[in-house]
């Protein structure tokens, strides 16, 4: 069953009472903002744990809501509106014409001053997102970042009338937030994702599209260097386009490890082209480049040890939750001992197939381990494993004697082309486990160094 979203319906409505289902970081943030403007709601969480206790006289079943006194719904974005299967709120939410929205929306609604600068696609949204925000701090600017990011907008204090707001919106919070108009809109890339949620590839472009859709007509849209992002573009926009080219790119990039690769040469040139709207010189920017630190689980080198004045360096990816961003590792570093493996999104691993050229060996794991098994068979050495410590050990053992062997350095990578849910509550869980593992590993080898 399709659910029409209705987003012309709530343009101008003015929100006075709503609904509220998820109780997360979306749904409490947006419960608190909507009570900070008077705004009436009633809430409620699938999982009843969540009732949160200061507000329990609120917490109602969706079933049980005045469906037809309420202005809108605000769903949190990891509740399906119509794909596997749409919520049952969803469907009453259409049989009474209310719109499904975002967090995103309401603070659209209630907060519209500042400056709007959108970033989404595939990967490197979160990377990006972040670098921009660094680099608009540096240069002295008032901001707030949020988002898919992790903090939710509504969660955020408004930035004021001069103040910028730097804003990661996934392809789920994209299909609910009709009133976007934003003043920067940056689309980095797209490959397939989410497309049990979407159910294909051109209803996932086409959420995406949502964020070049009404930028300012005095605003920029921005998109990255792949061909298949122009379809995206809107028929006629005022907007002024740039596409970004490898001249965009910050010459310090490529000394920040944080932003190792082809692909975080790209997020920095998107990053610097928002920047310089802005007014941030060259300067500014290379600067504020080299100090940045980059994102935990993404790229991040957790521990290291040196043998005989070579590097094995330990990388937390987890991040990397589909093929395409694992790819982007593969593509970053050289002798990689990787280990893969959580709950496949997908079938496949074409785009991590084409980088295996710098893969010494790959240590697979968890639930997608056969299926990558047979991806990977003859193309570079497996060893198929029963759990992520003993990958990571088995890996860390391989890389050691490759040093040894070798006379260079070395990769331990986790990235690991799948999602964590097998055996980790999300890939921040799965990634602190790692860098546990990895300081362990670093400790251990020191240790045995000193005692031999
Ligand atoms: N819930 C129900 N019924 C359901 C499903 C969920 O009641 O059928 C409830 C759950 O019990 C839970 C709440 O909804 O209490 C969870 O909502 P949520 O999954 O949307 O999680 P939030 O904590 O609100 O986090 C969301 C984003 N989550 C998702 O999109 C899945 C976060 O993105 C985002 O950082 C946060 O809002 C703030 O904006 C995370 C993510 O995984 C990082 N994003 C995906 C990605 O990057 O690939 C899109």
């Amino acid at each position: 069953m399709s659910v029409n979203l209705a987003p012309a319906l709530i343009k101008n409505t003015s929100l006075r009472k709503i609904g509220i289902l998820g109780l997360g970081r979306t749904g409490l943030a947006a419960l608190k903002l909507a009570t900070d403007n008077h705004i009436n709601s009633f809430i409620y969480d699938d999982n009843h744990e969540l009732a949160p206790a200061a507000s329990i006289s609120l917490f109602k079943p969706y079933t049980e809501w005045p469906w037809h006194e309420l202005d809108a719904v605000i769903f949190s974005p990891g509740i399906p509106t119509y794909l596997p299967a749409p919520h049952p709120a969803a469907i009453l939410a259409q049989k009474h014409h209310v719109s499904i929205i975002s967090d995103i929306e309401l603070v659209i609604r209630l907060q519209p001053e500042s400056k709007w600068v959108v970033i989404t696609g595939t990967n490197g949204k979160s990377t990006t997102t972040a670098l921009t925000a660094h680099i608009l701090q540096h240069c002295g600017k008032t901001i707030s970042v949020g988002g898919n990011i992790g903090t939710s907008m509504a969660e955020l204090d408004s930035p004021g009338i001069n103040g910028i707001r730097i804003v990661e919106l996934s392809s789920y919070q994209l299909e609910i937030t009709p009133s976007l108009n934003p003043d920067i809109a940056a689309i980095l890339n797209l490959s397939p994702d989410h497309l049990d949620r979407h159910g294909s590839m051109e209803k996932y472009a086409a959420a995406k599209a949502n964020a070049v859709q009404n930028v300012k007509p005095d605003g920029l849209i921005i998109l990255g260097q792949s061909p298949n992002l122009q379809p995206l573009l809107p028929a006629k926009h005022t907007a002024r386009l740039h596409l970004i080219m490898a001249s965009d790119t910050p010459k310090t990039t490529h000394q920040n490890f944080a932003l190792s690769g082809a692909h975080n040469a790209e997020n920095a040139a998107v990053a610097a082209t928002i920047c310089r709207e802005f007014g941030a010189t060259e300067t500014d920017i290379n600067e504020a480049i080299l100090s940045f630190k980059g994102l935990s689980h993404r790229l991040e080198l957790v521990a290291s040890v040196e043998i005989d004045g070579h590097q094995i360096r330990i990388i937390n990816d987890s991040k990397a939750t589909n093929d395409a961003a694992a790819a982007k590792a593969l593509a970053s570093f050289e002798h990689i001992f990787w280990c893969a493996g959580g709950l496949a999104k997908e079938n496949s691993l074409p785009n991590c197939i084409s980088e295996l050229a710098h893969v010494e060996h790959a240590y697979l794991y968890g639930d997608s381990k056969n299926l990558f098994e047979k991806e990977l068979s003859g193309l570079i050495p497996i060893t198929v494993t029963h759990t992520l410590e003993e990958a990571t050990t088995k890996a860390f053992v391989a890389a050691k004697k490759a040093v040894i062997e070798n006379n260079s350095d070395s990769f331990v990578l986790l990235s690991p082309a799948a999602a964590s849910f097998d055996s980790f509550k999300n890939f921040e869980e799965r990634g602190k486990y790692f860098c546990d593992l990895a300081v362990d590993l670093c400790q251990q080898h020191s240790l045995n160094t000193q005692v031999s």
